[in-house]
């Protein structure tokens, strides 16, 4: 469903785990030298999107002025609103911007920043299926995996849809599967593993006359189909499909704002009621969300990221990064490689019978690139942080990793 774990991953987990059976609570304060040497390092392990070598990752450098908006904000919490009505106004300003930019209805639409696709995706199911009272999902095989955390919490049973040649949702699964027992019909704009993008408005009719919600993971692909220029009108992805009923867009990733940063839109606002608890204590009676205690830094971050950059600023990074894309997949065609599907976004996948030894081979040279599975392949996120440069350089890595393990392996999407 999702892109291998990367080595990197791997090696650090184990070595989190050596040092936590060391480490103890120290006795009496280290001091704030000691604590910024011990922090220096850290950071200097962890790797550095200014680098431009981080091609695995949906996330990158985000605006400054989004980081600065964080950091003014860290003791706000949303979770207790009426402490905090200056950031609630921010996060429902968020939320108006956003329903404006994803064609949400004039009257009665809504929405919450939330941490991030994965939250916005299990909240959007947990509401669709107290809302139906049913037991099924209907959804992609290209789903994220946060999907899979939803079906194991909310006991919903998964009805996959098969995907075409390009990695998108077949329309005839959905004709199939949606019905009475339907709690939730899931379609994804810009799939983790390929950027593919499912064929929303023949999903939202089908929805729409079975009278089910419908929940688009526009996660990825949010903050770049609206930005796309000179290719036609992107393909309609989100409530303008009058059968979409929830949407969910990161503006940690392609929104240039710090993690964590998710926003889920509700075409109905009262959509939340369903999940609405008793919060008697706090400023609030009913709380309707999964966490209670929210960083709301985000809020601040996301306003100061969707501000400071504008259609104009998200075009002219749009523009830029599938500039990159081009050149990468000029490039890589040039040293033999195959792409899995023709990219409609920065994200580019070349057919690959071994990827994770390429992985592994640029990881030891300093470079994060992924892997897909089905089809086998190697996969890369073009995202802000790269440059003409860094992909020059990653270029002739490759050639140099493709000399050892060559291509092969064209595998088909479609399963
Ligand atoms: N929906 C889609 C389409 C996604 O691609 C992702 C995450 C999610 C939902 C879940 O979002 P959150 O991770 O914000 O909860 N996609 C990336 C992935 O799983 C997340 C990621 C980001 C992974 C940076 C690694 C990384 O370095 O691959």
């Amino acid at each position: 469903m999702s892109a291998a774990p990367s080595a990197r991953a791997r090696g650090r987990s184990a070595r989190s785990r050596d040092a936590s059976a060391l480490v103890s609570l120290p006795q009496r304060p280290i001091g704030p030298e000691a604590l910024r040497r011990r922090l220096q390092q850290a950071g200097r392990e962890d790797w550095d999107f200014s680098k431009g070598r981080i091609f695995g990752s949906m996330c990158s450098q985000p605006h400054p002025a989004a980081v600065q908006a964080s950091r003014r904000f860290t003791t706000a919490n949303l979770g207790n609103p009426g402490l905090c009505p200056g950031t609630a106004r921010l996060e429902e300003e968020v939320v108006s911007m956003l329903l404006d930019l994803f064609h949400g209805p004039a009257f009665g639409a809504g929405g919450h920043v939330l941490s991030g696709g994965t939250e916005a995706n299990i909240t959007a199911l947990w509401m669709a299926r107290n809302a139906t009272q049913r037991e099924e999902v209907v959804l992609p095989e290209s789903a994220h995996f946060s999907f899979l955390k939803a079906l194991d919490l909310l006991r919903l049973t998964p009805r996959w849809v098969r995907l075409d040649e390009l990695g998108r949702a077949r329309v005839e699964d959905f004709r199939r599967w949606v019905g009475h027992r339907t709690a939730a019909v899931v379609a994804v704009a810009g799939t983790t593993e390929l950027g593919a993008v499912d064929p929303i408005p023949e999903i939202g009719r089908i929805a729409e006359e079975a009278r089910v919600p419908l929940h688009v993971d526009a996660a990825f692909g949010g903050f770049v189909l609206p930005f796309l220029e000179g290719k036609g009108p992107p393909p309609a992805f989100d409530l303008e499909v009058p059968g979409v009923t929830s949407l969910a867009v990161d503006p940690h990733k392609m929104g240039m704002a710090p993690v964590p940063a998710g926003v889920l839109l509700l075409r109905h606002r009262e959509a939340s009621s369903s999940i609405a608890v008793a919060s008697p204590y706090l400023s609030s009676p009913e709380a309707s969300g999964l966490l209670g205690t929210r960083a709301s830094s985000s809020v601040a971050a996301t306003y100061a990221a969707l501000t400071s950059l504008g259609v104009q600023g998200y075009r002219r990074g749009i523009a830029r990064v599938l500039d990159l894309t081009r050149r990468l997949v000029e490039g890589g065609e040039a040293l033999g490689l195959r792409t899995a599907v023709p990219p409609t976004m920065n994200l580019v996948v070349f057919h690959h019978e071994n990827p994770v030894a390429v992985q592994t081979w640029m990881l030891e040279r300093g470079w994060d690139v992924s892997s897909v599975r089905s089809p086998s392949g190697l996969r890369f996120v073009v995202m802000p942080h790269a440059t003409p440069l860094t992909v020059s350089k990653l270029l002739l890595n490759l050639r140099s990793a493709l000399t050892r393990f060559p291509p092969g392996g064209a595998g088909s999407v479609a399963r």
